[in-house]
């Protein structure tokens, strides 16, 4: 964590990266790495090749909250990859890597590059856990909104806490003090929208269990 401090410290432009059409887990982490950068008195610009994917747009407008993305980086002196996970990907940012620092926050081993910091537990269910581990080790609260994301991040990536580990029950209770939102509210702006045609077939589909009750009664 020293050497994250000083990193920051002697850094200007800074340029945070996700992988390819963000899910949420990739967003929340991007969105806070954003937050705690910005504690530093760093304006740091996010990056989401191909932008954020339907489920986080979903995720987001349900809560109310505002999509947050720069669109290109640019030039930049620091770069953090968050849960970019694949080889393939690294390769396609090279260019933009250059030889500059390179941060990397993930729950997936990353070993096609060879980060300044790397921030990186295989043992997490998701890149949310291990930024908010990281929020609480500095001792710094992430804003409500970031909090909310970051819980979003845990349960898809976790499937729906079924890969939990102890620690993630732990920082969980801890996000969701400073979310300010209601969990069942969360957990519900998760559920994917069900369409009207499969709407209608539900509906269809009650109403012949009803009829078939009326006939037996
Ligand atoms: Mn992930």
């Amino acid at each position: 964590m020293e050497k994250l401090k000083e990193l920051l410290r002697n850094t200007q432009r800074v340029c945070i990266l996700t992988h390819r059409h963000a899910d949420l887990d990739a967003y929340a982490c991007g969105v806070a790495t954003k937050e705690l950068i910005s504690k530093f008195g760093l304006n740091a610009l996010l990056a989401i090749p191909e932008g954020p994917s339907r489920e986080v747009k979903s995720f987001i407008e349900k809560l109310g909250i505002a999509h947050q993305s720069s669109g290109n980086c640019g030039e930049t002196d620091l770069v953090f990859l968050v849960d970019v996970s694949t080889y393939a990907q690294l390769n396609e940012f090279r260019d933009l890597i250059g030889d500059g620092p390179v941060v990397v926050i993930d729950h997936h081993e990353v070993r096609n590059i060879a980060p300044t910091v790397s921030i990186v537990d295989p043992g997490a269910t998701s890149c949310s856990e291990i930024i908010a581990q990281v929020f609480r080790d500095l001792g710094i609260e992430p804003s409500g909104d970031v909090a909310t994301l970051l819980i979003g991040g845990i349960l898809s990536d976790s499937g729906r806490l079924s890969r939990a580990r102890p620690s993630t029950f732990e920082v969980l209770a801890w996000l969701l003090k400073l979310a300010g939102r209601d969990y069942r509210d969360i957990v519900n702006a998760m559920a994917e929208d069900v369409s009207f045609s499969e709407r209608m077939a539900r509906v269809k589909g009650l109403l012949r269990l009803r009829a078939y009750r009326l006939v037996i009664t």
